[in-house]
Parts: C-alpha cells; structure tokens; sequence
C-alpha cells in the first residue's frame, strides 16, 4: 500500500475524509512542496488543491496518486468536493491546527469536523515507514553530508574556530547538492563539546581537543543526521576511555535494532552499558529518534517508548557521554531496520580518529 492508501484504510467510512493542511504531511502524501493550500483525502480518490502559483508545478512533479485541482478560494473547492462526494464529516490535524484556524474551518465548510479524530498519530505512525524512494533519499543526503565532512576535515586543525567549521562545512553541503542544511550545525570543541545540542560559537580549536560534529543536509524533503568526534593532535588516556564507552554503546544498541525488538530495547542497551561503566548520570538524552521529512520523528528510541521496530524505519542510534567542564563524546549513525540484517546508512568509520 502507499502512503495515501494507508490513510484511506484508516478512513472508517466513504462519508468521512481527512483534510490534510500542515506542509510537511501535505508533502508527504503528494510528494510535491508547496504552501497554502491543502490535501484532501476521501475513500476512494485524493485531492492536491494549491493556488494559480504551483499549478504549473504540481501537475509536472506531483505523485500520480493525487488529482491536482487549483483553487480560487480553497474553502470554496473544499464544499464542492463535499458535496459532490458526500462527505459527512472531515478529519483535521489535530495536533498542528491552530485555534484560529480551527474556528475559520468551522465557519466555512459544510461538513463536521473531527478534531478528536487521531489523524495527526496515525499520520505519524504511517511516516514512520520509509519507502524505498525515501529511504534513497535520506542516503543520498548523508552522502552530501560525508562528502562535505570528509573535505572539511582537511581544514580543522588548532586555530580554527568552531564558527568557520560550521560556515565552510554548510558551504560544502550546498556545493555537494543539499538543499540546506538538517538542522543548525554543530561544530564544537574543546570543553563546549560537554553540551549536547552546543552552538558553534568564538572558540578555536587547541591541539589535545575533541571535536563533535552533529550534522545533516536535506535532499529532495529528506533529512539526514550523523554525528562524529575527532580529537585534535592527541587524546588522553581518559578521552580515548571515554570514547571507547560511547562507541561500544553505539554498537551494542545497534545490534538491538532488529524488526521485533522495541525501541526500548535498543536504548536499554547502550544506557545499561553507560550506567555499567559508572557514567549513566553523564548521558542525559534519549539513544536516538526517527528521521525523515522531518529531522526528528516518531519513533522516539527511548527506555519507555514501547515502539515495535519494523521493516523501513529510519532510527538514529547516538549514545553519548558528557563530562561538564571538560569534554562530551557522541557517535551517530542512522540505520534502516531490515529483518534482523538491519544496516547503518553511513559508511565513514566510528573509531577514534586523531585529526
Ligand atoms: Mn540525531
């Protein structure tokens, strides 16, 4: 089933339709970006309504499963597909419909609306399944993301500040063919890479550093995020300790990414071997989360996320260890859960690398 078939099975009726408004899930289910308008979905067809604007595009670039129709007022085409569909009773996105946009719906169309209808999980629950295309795209973006971080290692050496590892290494993903940037860089060193989400700042790298780069790019709406950790010229007996931990971590959680174990599974193990070692109080964080249109999605990996892993989801696993005041270490890949041959989406090593 695609993605739009899914949602028609959820569909208790053929009086019943789901209205589709936030633009990353009308995305999803048309495969074409645009803003403004909407996703209509009733039993048997699926509606791509946008403005004069995106016409042209849409009917190039839009999936096949969606009849594109351009509106004059969107509300106006909505009643009409109502009628002639008729349609009972329209469920909204309940969890990123605004107040105020709730109460214009209800002025407007001629149908009940449902806000209690739990569209918006089911949506998530759906996107947590990646198709093949999706899942190339989230490769091809992890691609650009090595290529730029392969070239930019190059250039980290003491002296450069964390801001000009974070320019130059977004600069690459656009040469390489990201569309932007996953998520604000993180380029940190020395003491900053204690903070988990730190903002590349002043600070130029010291020889004896570590350096941690959490990092992403986006190609065609997919998202990609990896982190590594590098040291500078050397590493103390304790930073190669510390190291050691989290990679073992990464490994023992991720031989726990197999379709029937639970997310918690996979936390557990890297967060048991962490607090083995003594260090449990210093990771603070979940192991990981899903990616895809959007950087973080369902499912959370997490001790009490009860998510079954299942063929096509796309987890992140990054356990980490961060010592306030002194260094963090964090190492992630995100891996496609396939059977019990589930397989990691980076092909840059994990070890310790001294830069
Ligand atoms: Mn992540």
């Amino acid at each position: 089933m695609n993605s739009i078939e899914k949602l028609q099975a959820f569909l208790p009726d053929p009086a019943t339709a789901a209205l589709i408004t936030s633009e990353v899930n009308a995305r999803y289910f048309t495969a074409f970006s645009y803003t403004d308008g909407a996703v209509l979905i009733t039993k048997d067809a699926a509606y791509l309504l946008c403005d004069f604007r995106y016409i042209e595009a849409a009917e190039k670039h839009a999936s096949s499963a969606v009849s594109v129709i351009q509106f004059k007022k969107l509300d106006e085409t909505i009643n009409d597909i109502i009628l002639r569909k008729n349609i009972k009773s329209i469920m909204i996105e309940e969890e990123s419909v605004t107040i105020a946009k709730l109460s214009s719906l209800k002025q407007k169309l001629c149908a009940e609306l449902l806000t209690d209808s739990g569209l918006s999980e089911k949506i998530r629950s759906i996107r947590m399944i990646k198709s093949s295309a999706e899942i190339a795209d989230i490769t091809r973006a992890q691609r650009i993301t090595e290529r730029a971080l392969t070239e930019l290692l190059n250039h980290v050496r003491p002296g450069v500040t964390e801001r000009e590892l974070s320019v130059e290494l977004e600069h690459l993903i656009h040469v390489y063919g990201g569309e932007r940037i996953a998520f604000e860089l993180i380029t940190i060193a020395g003491a900053n890479t204690s903070l988990p989400h730190g903002v590349p700042g002043d600070y130029a790298i010291h020889e004896g550093d570590f350096v941690t780069f959490d990092i992403g790019s986006v190609y065609n709406g997919c998202h990609s995020d990896m982190t590594r950790t590098y040291a500078v010229g050397h590493a103390t007996d304790q930073m190669r300790e510390i190291y050691d931990i989290v990679y073992l971590a990464h490994r023992k959680a991720a031989e726990k990414i197999v379709a029937g174990n639970t997310t918690a599974d996979v936390d557990i193990a890297a967060r048991a071997y962490i607090e083995s070692k003594g260090f449990g109080e210093y990771f603070g964080h979940s192991t990981g989360h899903g990616v895809g249109l959007e950087i973080h999605e369902d499912p959370r990996v997490y001790k009490t996320d009860t998510t079954v892993l299942q063929d096509g989801m796309v987890i992140t696993d990054e356990p980490g260890i961060y010592l306030p005041g002194r260094f963090g270490v964090r190492i992630e890949d995100m891996y496609v859960v396939s059977g019990a041959d589930s397989y990691s989406l980076a092909e840059l090593p994990k070890e310790l690398l001294i830069l």
